[in-house]
């Protein structure tokens, strides 16, 4: 077991819920390390990690924002990243560069299950985890309950390493069951040591035994020590604190109240000796550190308003210099983040994060490796469960429009721009309606692109339900030679996804073979908008029979008879409404199971299962059938009904008749919008 205290720039994301302190803790370290004179305030909008525009004006983080400080010699980087779920992706990027993760919680009971999908990545990347139970100066109940309810929210088992002292309902203090000495809380300056208050004896043994029996499930030699009654050197319990955190067997507790600076240095003592050093994190994501190459990688872009890109990289090994060419660039300007501020730096260490200029070619995840430009696998991109239609206001912005959502997506891979065919709309499809309303206002403050958001239109569809036969005659005399063209078709309809079908048994040459391409198109024209108003599919169409004239005949006669024999025949074959159903699988703790129930079935949802979530214990997936109009925003009610935590994934499946009053209102708003 290794004892030495770990070495080199080493890197922390601050990551857990919405509006858990995350930048107030961030802020608070800065200060007591002397990074800033004074503690910014989320509500001023003065902190250093809300630091764009668009953070600032919401008092919540929507981007990750890094910053960098030295703790009694040691240094590290920050990663302050946002809360609300719709930016997870944000965390889940930054997640993949960084020696441990902090998860800042709030000390609420039921919010505990607010930490599941954060808890499992951490897991599923064996990421170091620290958590800190933030806004103690509000705790109500006791820690013990807290810290069950957190117990049920991770796989891996958790350390209490203090125990809080109460004063009167309100904590003032904590005991450290690794020193197993007692502070009480300065605002604004170091916990003061006091004697341990006798009335807290019983709980501080019963709690550090606790903690020393869930290291020794790790560790025989103090497994043995525990059943000897031996009691273990501190060194030995230090070392297996460091050792169990590395190898992603236990997940420390911390108490404080970042707002009144209460914990934060017991944290970040914690760090200074507990976090590993970038060469084992590189081990563990599976890279051989090799001090003569150079290997970083991306885990954020920035796109400043003149296009100049900035790629956030991690050095895994080697020296990094401004000025250094790789294949995916020169590094043109090399910075270190304080928020929105950036220091010009020459170059950068193994562990240091830092921010490249102009690599045009680097996206998020991708390796920088010795000259050579790799892909890897990055954290998967979440599904889009959130779209909206854009359309500027000006017609010359459009191709404005389509680059600076490059840009946008860039920033962000959880942005989805695309343009869907069927209905001619421009999609943003992303994690929510705050997540969308934030990239539109980057579009207005960064680019001066004034866009509108509208419900994306469902691409509805019509077919028939039963054949007909029609006759038309197109017919006209305007000065020199006529118009003449006549047909006969019958018009019949096709199981469900067959599409179009076009036949011809014209005989004895009544319509000339050279008109029966003009027919086929004339009819295919009338299909685009059939007698409901929408695009006809599942239908056959024979042309049976006509007539021509020799001189007044033409291709667009015969075209526009077989229109008219479209228009006045598809009426009479009982056209009926279709619209485009998704499978969805819905993914939801299993005490939600049967709330989800409920709101798929009002959202006229089939339900075809429920199955166990794999990998994820206490979860359910429930399968259903879903029209696209139902699933517009089926996730706010989904997150509304399981604190947030709840997602789904949707694929198209089929075309579906609809009828009734829903089916008139489409027809209705279709006729409207003409
Ligand atoms: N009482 C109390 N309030 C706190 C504490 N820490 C933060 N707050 C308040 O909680 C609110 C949210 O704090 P933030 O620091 O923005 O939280 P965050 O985790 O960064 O939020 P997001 O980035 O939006 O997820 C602010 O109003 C803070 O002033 C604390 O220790 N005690
Ligand atoms: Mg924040």
């Amino acid at each position: 077991m290794s004892l030495q205290k770990p070495a080199g720039p080493r890197s922390i994301a601050l990551i857990g819920p919405y509006s858990s302190g995350k930048t107030t803790l961030l802020e608070s370290i800065l200060h007591i390390c002397g990074k800033i004179d004074r503690k910014g305030r989320v509500d001023d909008g003065s902190t250093v990690g809300d630091s764009s525009k668009e953070a600032r004006d919401r008092k919540m983080g929507v981007e990750v924002n890094s910053a960098h400080f030295s703790f009694l010699g040691d240094d590290f980087t920050v990663l302050d990243c946002p809360g609300s779920v719709e930016f997870l992706q944000e965390s889940e990027n930054a997640l993949i560069g960084v020696d441990a993760a902090v998860l800042v919680c709030e000390p609420v009971e039921d919010r505990s299950i607010t930490l599941l999908p954060l808890m499992k990545f951490l897991e599923q990347n064996d990421i170091p985890t620290f958590i800190f139970v933030n806004k103690i100066d509000k705790a109500k109940g006791t820690i013990h309950d807290l810290f069950r309810s957190l117990e049920a929210a991770s796989h891996r088992d958790l350390v209490l390493r203090q125990v809080p002292i109460f004063n009167e309902g309100t904590v003032t203090g904590y005991v450290d069951l690794a020193s197993e000495r007692a502070y009480v809380y300065k605002e604004g300056a170091a916990s003061k040591i006091i004697d341990l208050p006798p009335e807290m004896a019983e709980e501080e043994g019963t709690s550090r035994f606790t903690m020393l029996e869930t290291l020794a499930d790790f560790d025989d030699h103090l497994m043995e020590e525990l059943l000897e009654d031996i009691e273990p050197e501190k060194d030995e319990i230090y070392g297996l604190l460091r050792q169990e955190l590395k190898d992603g067997l236990v997940v420390p507790v911390f108490l404080g109240s970042a707002d009144k600076d209460a914990g934060v240095r017991r944290l970040l003592k914690a760090l200074r000796h507990e976090v590993p050093e970038a060469t084992e994190t590189a081990g563990r994501i599976g890279l051989t550190p090799n001090p003569e190459k150079q290997v970083a990688q991306v885990l954020k872009t920035y796109m400043s308003a003149q296009g100049g890109k900035l790629s956030l990289v991690r050095v895994w090994s080697g020296m990094l210099a401004d000025g250094d060419t790789f294949s995916a660039g020169r590094i043109a300007g090399m910075f270190r983040l304080m928020g929105g501020k950036s220091e010009k730096v020459s170059s950068a260490k193994e562990g240091e994060i830092v921010a490249l200029g102009r690599m045009e070619e680097l996206h998020t995840g991708d390796f920088l490796n010795d000259g050579a430009l790799v892909q890897v696998n990055t954290p998967e991109i979440l599904n889009p469960v959130f779209n909206w239609a854009l359309f500027s206001n000006r017609r010359e912005d459009d191709v404005k429009l389509t680059a600076a959502l490059n840009k946008l997506v860039e920033e962000d891979p959880s942005l989805i721009a695309e343009h869907k065919q069927e209905t001619q709309e421009l999609l943003l499809k992303g994690q929510g309606e705050m997540h969308l309303r934030v990239a539109l206002e980057r579009l207005r403050n960064k680019y001066g692109l004034d866009v509108k958001s509208q419900t994306p239109k469902v691409a509805y569809k019509e077919a028939i339900r039963k054949g007909a036969v029609q006759h038309a005659r197109f017919r006209k005399q305007s000065g020199g030679h006529g118009q003449f063209g006549d047909v006969k078709i019958e018009i019949n309809p096709l199981p469900r996804g067959s599409g179009f079908e076009f036949k011809e048994t014209v005989v004895g040459g009544s319509v000339p073979k050279q008109y029966i391409p003009a027919v086929e198109h004339g009819v295919k024209e009338y299909l685009s908008e059939g007698p409901l108003g929408f695009p006809v599919v599942d239908v056959s169409v024979t042309l049976k029979d006509g007539q021509h004239h020799t001189v007044d005949s033409s291709e667009n006669s015969f075209k526009s008879a077989a229109r008219i024999a479209m228009s006045e025949g598809m009426p009479k074959c009982s056209p009926v409404l279709l619209e485009p159903v998704y499978k969805i699988d819905i993914a939801m703790p299993s005490e939600y199971t049967s709330k989800v129930n409920g709101i798929v079935s009002s959202r006229r949802g089939q339900i075809l299962g429920f199955d166990a979530r794999e990998g994820w214990s206490g979860w359910d997936i429930l399968t259903a059938m879903m029209p696209e109009s139902e699933l517009q925003d089926l996730i706010v009610d989904l997150r509304s009904a399981t604190l947030g935590v709840g997602t789904f994934r949707y694929e198209y499946d089929h075309l579906q008749e609809l009828t009734g009053h829903i089916a008139d209102k489409v027809i209705q708003s279709q006729g409207t919008s003409h």
